[in-house]
């Protein structure tokens, strides 16, 4: 029997990231000190066996080009997987450097990691980092014939270059160990609001009189972005022991919920806990995951769906997610409470607490000019060319120039001439002056109005963030004043201009 988690891990020394000064004196992107390892105290029971085994796996390195927001895959090799067949009870995955620190996730951050076992999504990775760990008595079959392959998404926050690691510690019951023989297979069943799509997202956004956003909305008609996924019939009686929500910042809860003859009734809420003292609004978080006595029967022609609700008060939150991998047993006789007789256990539990890679939320001191105390350019329309990560003369990080302005009813149109090198650019209003140092929880998309122009960039359609176009302007009918912008990829970006009447 082996101890259980935490595994050690050597604190590393603090890793002193490079200041980019770029065009004046102003400093961009604070250092990091990344701390501990991503490793924190688990809270999650793992199930346990005799002879069970930990292992480490890692995938990489994978190099990133400046700023990058793109959409990989890539076969896992097999020396990255157990050399023998068994059943995998715990995956827990994480980013790393080469030399195992983990990057702050204001400065590298994994947007997604999805593990295709034979074609199947079968484990997947935010930068909540959910560890997926099954009930006692229950594993995921693994035969080394399998064919692995990761769909990664790896966002550089800067403008310089890194090599990376996605990583996955792994429980393994080897066919070998006795333990092996009573362990029930599960495979994953994927639920999500946008889904099937490399790229499965929608817009949570602010409204007037309006707190919270769920999406689909059970009282609207089509949704922009809803994908068939959102529910799903079930093709035979079975039994469902494990799920947890996957959301972006601004998420509150997914739902699932089941219905049979006109009936629906919850199965299962997976809430974000938010570390980050100013709320939901960042990457620091941790969703509940089932516990370890969930065990929900469904019977074939049951149809599930799933919800995913976003605050709103704070920020409008774009490109957003909503996603439940559920673990499934395809059969019946391991226990569970039929949903419509007994409501399945409703409370959750998170598998990890803060993470030491979400230090730094952002939000201090002004370090950049206050846009209103700078002088208006002579009104005129025209381009601003967005290029090496500045967006000239309407970029806050560039001193002694005048603030790009417009009359009422004229736009400005920003070109991003850097997607030529696949870097995307965000136009997105930010509560002016939008100053202050960049973190995971600053700045965020709070501006007096919304606009945002999405990822102005190019890519393979269906498998990118970007928009598929270079240039975006500004809306015509925005009053008259002072706005500020920064980009949603490269959030040290800070940009303004003016509206005259
Ligand atoms: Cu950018």
């Amino acid at each position: 029997m082996s101890p259980r988690r935490p595994r050690r891990r050597v604190l590393r020394c603090a890793l002193a990231l490079a200041v980019w000064i770029l065009g004046s004196a102003s400093a961009l992107g604070p250092a990091h000190a990344a701390g501990a390892s991503g490793l924190a105290k688990d809270t999650y029971p793992q199930a346990t066996y005799p002879g069970l085994q930990h292992l480490h796996f890692s995938y990489g390195p994978v190099h990133l080009k400046p700023g990058q927001n793109l959409i990989q895959f890539g076969v896992i090799g097999a020396d990255a997987k157990p050399q023998v067949p068994g059943y995998i009870t715990a995956f827990r995955p994480n980013l790393t450097y080469l030399d195992g620190k983990v990057p702050g996730v204001d400065v590298i951050h994994l947007h997604h990691g999805v593990w295709l076992v034979n074609g199947e999504r079968r484990w997947a990775a935010g930068e909540e980092k959910t560890f997926p760990d099954l009930p006692q008595g229950f594993g995921w079959r693994y035969d080394p014939s399998q064919t692995w392959v990761m769909n990664h998404m790896i966002h550089d926050l800067y403008p310089t270059e890194a090599d990376v690691l996605i990583t996955w510690d792994i429980d393994f019951v080897p066919d070998s160990a006795p333990a092996a023989a009573s362990i029930r297979p599960v495979t994953t069943k994927w639920m999500d609001v946008a889904g099937p799509g490399a790229y499965p997202v929608f817009d949570a956004k602010r409204a007037k009189g309006r707190k919270t956003f769920t999406f689909p909305d059970p009282g609207a008609s089509a949704a922009t972005g809803l994908g068939p996924e959102h529910t799903w019939t079930v093709e035979r009686d079975q039994t469902l022991v494990w799920t947890a929500g996957h959301l972006h910042p601004g998420g509150l809860r997914t739902d699932l919920t089941v219905t049979r003859a006109g009936r629906t009734v919850p199965l299962f809420r997976s809430v974000a806990k938010y570390w980050e003292p100013a709320g939901p609004v960042s990457w620091d978080v941790a969703m509940t995951a089932t516990q370890p006595w969930w065990r929900v029967q469904l019977r074939k022609g049951d149809v599930v769906a799933i919800t995913g609700t976003y605050d709103v008060t704070k920020a409008s939150w774009y490109e957003s997610m909503a996603i439940m991998p559920i673990a499934r047993y395809l059969g019946t006789g391991v226990g569970g409470v039929d949903p419509f007789v007994h409501p399945p256990a409703s409370s959750g539990r998170v598998t990890h607490g803060h993470l030491p890679e979400n230090d730094n939320h952002g939000g201090g001191p002004a370090v950049l000019p206050d846009a209103r105390d700078m002088l208006s350019g002579r009104p005129a329309g025209g381009s601003i060319a967005m290029a090496e990560f500045l967006s000239a003369r309407g970029d806050l990080n560039t001193l002694g120039h005048r603030l790009p302005t417009v009359r009422r009813g004229a736009r400005l149109t920003f070109v991003n001439q850097d997607a030529k090198r696949d870097i995307f650019h965000t136009i997105t209003a930010c509560r002016t002056p939008c100053n202050r140092t960049t973190g995971i929880a600053y700045p965020r998309a709070d501006g007096p109005v919304d606009f945002d122009s999405g990822e102005l960039g190019y890519g393979p359609v269906g498998l990118t963030a970007a928009a598929n176009r270079d240039r975006w302007s500004t809306p015509a009918d925005l009053p008259a004043g002072t706005y500020t912008y920064f980009c949603r990829v490269h959030p040290f970006m800070r940009g303004g201009f003016r509206v005259v009447g």
